[in-house]
């Protein structure tokens, strides 16, 4: 027994455990049910009485050692560091944040205004709260045009009141103010969110974002219009796009134009992004009409100038083929997860 006591003693002397689990090995290894140290007890019941003396100081030291041994092992912060894991291991790297990400729509404004500045356009902004004038009457929208009706307008002042307040249907009111204040020629490039009363569909929504351009200089043609859009759809959509306009018409603009892109899916052959047709509709523009230049204080015999208008939320379902425009307003983290790499 006393050669025991003296091998279990050196080894509580020497043990060192390299992890958590170690320290509750030797535990039981020394003190517990099956324990070296609990048989060495069992054993001493059966000793000469004239022994039990000097052998049950020594099992009580021996004991005492084991179980110093262990609580001192437990109180070095190993057995903290296994059971709490990296709380506690200073050398790891920290949890992560959980990022969020552009809205796609952020993503497709700054790439078509960063297209434009690199054109030379100033990028301007102005009030979503406007006034009529420079909504609809400084562009020369007729007193009865149906825009002016509360079914497409979200009016904040009475809508037959002298110049009512409203909520802007485009951007256009942007560059009606760049036009009252700045200093010819002007190139501006407008994004910003545009309101219109209308009933919320996977198609339509009453609220969405337009980027907008003016160009008013002296000598500016249709031709020049037409190299600005091709140039940017070139940037936008890949070097190979091409583009055709088909005539239109806009109250502030004269002629006025749709713009397609060539379906870049496709390459033309047709499939169900541009429903078999080769082409996607991505913009409207114009040669500004001369009332809307006179309306701002410039003269039309002098100046001309071009404008256009896209809707980003459209661009941005032909980028990601995203089928259902509310999308773009709920904010399901499902969705905007989709972007992610993009940040
Ligand atoms: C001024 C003069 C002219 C802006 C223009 C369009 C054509 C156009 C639509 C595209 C889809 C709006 O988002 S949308 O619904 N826009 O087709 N916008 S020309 O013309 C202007 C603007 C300001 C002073």
């Amino acid at each position: 027994m006393k050669e025991k006591i003296e091998e279990i003693l050196a080894e509580i002397e020497n043990f060192k455990a390299a992890k958590a689990s170690d320290i509750e090995d030797a535990r039981v290894k020394w003190l517990g049910k099956k324990g070296e140290i609990t048989a060495l007890f069992d054993e001493f019941r059966t000793i000469a009485p004239e022994s039990k003396r000097e052998f049950g100081q020594k099992l009580n030291l021996l004991k005492k050692a084991a179980t110093d041994k262990i609580e001192q092992l437990k109180a070095s912060g190993l057995d903290a560091i296994a059971s709490k894991g990296a709380a506690f291991d200073l050398t790891k790297p920290g949890d992560a944040l959980p990022l969020g990400s552009r809205h796609p729509v952020s993503i497709v404004r700054e790439e078509i205004v960063e297209i434009f500045r690199k054109f030379g356009y100033d990028v301007a902004e102005g009030p979503e709260v406007e006034d009529d004038y420079h909504v609809f009457e400084a562009l020369n929208f007729p007193p009865d045009h149906p825009a002016r009706e509360m079914q497409d307008t979200f009016f904040v002042t009475d809508k037959d009141q002298s110049n009512p307040i409203l909520l802007r249907t485009h951007t256009s009111s942007v560059q009606v103010r760049c036009m009252e204040n700045m200093k010819l020629p002007i190139r501006v490039i407008c994004p910003g969110r545009v309101f219109r009363n209308e009933a919320i569909s996977a198609r339509a929504h009453c609220i969405f974002h337009q980027v907008e351009g003016l160009y008013v200089d002296e000598g500016v043609t249709f031709a020049d219009m037409k190299q600005a859009i091709l140039l940017f759809a070139r940037e936008m959509f890949g070097p190979d796009t091409q583009i055709r306009m088909r005539p239109s018409y806009f109250p502030f603009t004269e002629p006025s134009a749709e713009v397609d892109v060539s379906c870049n899916i496709c390459h033309g052959k047709g499939c169900n992004i541009c429903k078999g047709t080769g082409w996607l509709e991505i913009l409207g523009c114009g040669m500004v009409d001369p009332n809307v230049l006179k309306a701002s204080g410039i003269d039309p015999q002098k100046y001309s100038g071009f404008a256009f208008g896209m809707g980003i939320e459209r661009i941005a379902m032909l980028k990601w083929q995203v089928k259902d425009l509310r999308n773009y307003f709920e904010n399901d983290l499902r969705f905007l997860k989709e972007f992610e790499t993009n940040i």
